[in-house]
């Protein structure tokens, strides 16, 4: 009986080692790289251009995850995808994980079947509209029409607020952001409403930029980041740890240009982070120095903000939540301990 016990146990240990050999993680060192589910046509945040080269916010946490996981930020598999197909690319396996402007909820959570890492950007749900329109409120939309892409959660605040405010507007609704940009500009809808980010994104490209104006109001709470498949906790704490390691590395002020010398430096947090004590980024299944590579690879998280949608790009978007918790933001990385 005991005999039995022990060859029991011995079997459910191989087996459960085996399930873990097999994880995602292991599965993508295999492959020699990581597929990424970005979006191509969102200025800032993930674009691709004629030579097919992606780049972008969103795009750098990929470069970090494949240069954490693989030791080469370039080690990544674009797939861009629409609103409506990122979900089940990450269902079917097609993709490692979601970097899409993708609004963690609820049911996208549970129903979805998706884990969540943690946000990179906070946004909220905004309008453009024309400056001559005369629109200055969500009441002003009364009996006008309102642009809209399908798939994503702006359409379903869109009739939830509408509703509330008893407001009887129109949709137009686009499955493509392109598309539905263009046809803003053509004068086919009196407010085009998206995430602020996108707004601001898409707001260069309008034939005249300044004859546009976002209102103040926001309607809801977007916060956007990276998202995994349900079931494999080892590569959802990859995936997670790698956009900690990038808000904690600008907590402790280590750049893509002072990270070497960083892994030196006294302070034990650093040591933990960087692998120079290994045992916490090791614990991942990672390199002991994953993240060290990381941020060589693409900064900390504010020098991936500023070169692609604050200070130092076109869109200068403020950080406002987006900012550190010791700047008055809300971003706070968990310890490496
Ligand atoms: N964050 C929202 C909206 C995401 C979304 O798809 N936004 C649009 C407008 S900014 C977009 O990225 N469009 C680009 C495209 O479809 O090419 C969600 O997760 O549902």
């Amino acid at each position: 009986m005991r005999k039995t016990l022990q060859v029991l146990l011995v079997l459910v240990v191989a087996l459960a080692s085996t399930a873990l050999a097999q994880g995602r993680l292991a599965e993508i060192q295999e492959r020699g790289a990581l597929r990424c589910g970005v979006n191509a046509t969102l200025p800032g945040f993930g674009v691709v251009d004629a030579d097919g080269n992606f780049s972008g916010f969103d795009v750098d946490f990929c470069k970090a995850i494949a240069a954490a996981v693989l030791g080469d930020a370039d080690a990544v598999e674009y797939r861009p995808l629409t609103a409506g197909e990122r979900f089940t690319a990450v269902q079917s396996g097609e993709v490692d994980v979601l970097i899409r402007n993708t609004t963690w909820t609820s049911s996208r959570d549970t129903t979805v079947g998706l884990n969540f890492a943690p946000t990179t950007f906070y946004d909220g749900q905004g309008f453009m509209v024309r400056r001559d329109s005369g629109i200055t409120g969500l009441a002003d939309f009364e009996g006008r029409a309102i642009c809209v892409q399908s798939g994503t959660t702006t359409e379903l605040n869109l009739a939830d607020v509408m509703a509330a405010l008893d407001v009887q507007y129109t949709p137009v609704i686009f499955e493509q952001a392109p598309q539905l940009v263009a046809a803003y500009d053509d004068g086919q809808c009196d407010g085009w409403t998206t995430d602020k980010s996108g707004l601001a994104s898409f707001q260069p490209s309008l034939r005249v930029p300044a004859d546009h104006m976002i209102l103040d109001a926001t309607i809801s709470k977007e916060p956007l980041g990276p998202a995994v498949l349900h079931g494999d906790d080892q590569w959802f704490d990859v995936v997670s740890w790698t956009v900690q390691a990038l808000i904690n590395a600008e907590e402790f002020g280590i750049t893509q240009a002072n990270v070497d010398s960083a892994r030196t430096a006294p302070n034990p947090d650093v040591q933990r982070m960087l692998g120079t004590d290994p045992a916490n980024v090791e614990g991942l299944g990672l390199d002991a120095d994953a993240f060290y590579r990381a941020i060589l690879a693409v900064g900390n998280y504010g020098e991936i903000y500023d070169r692609n949608i604050g200070a130092d790009s076109q869109f200068d978007i403020p950080r406002g939540l987006n900012d550190l918790y010791t700047n008055g933001g809300i971003l706070y990385g968990i310890p490496f301990r």
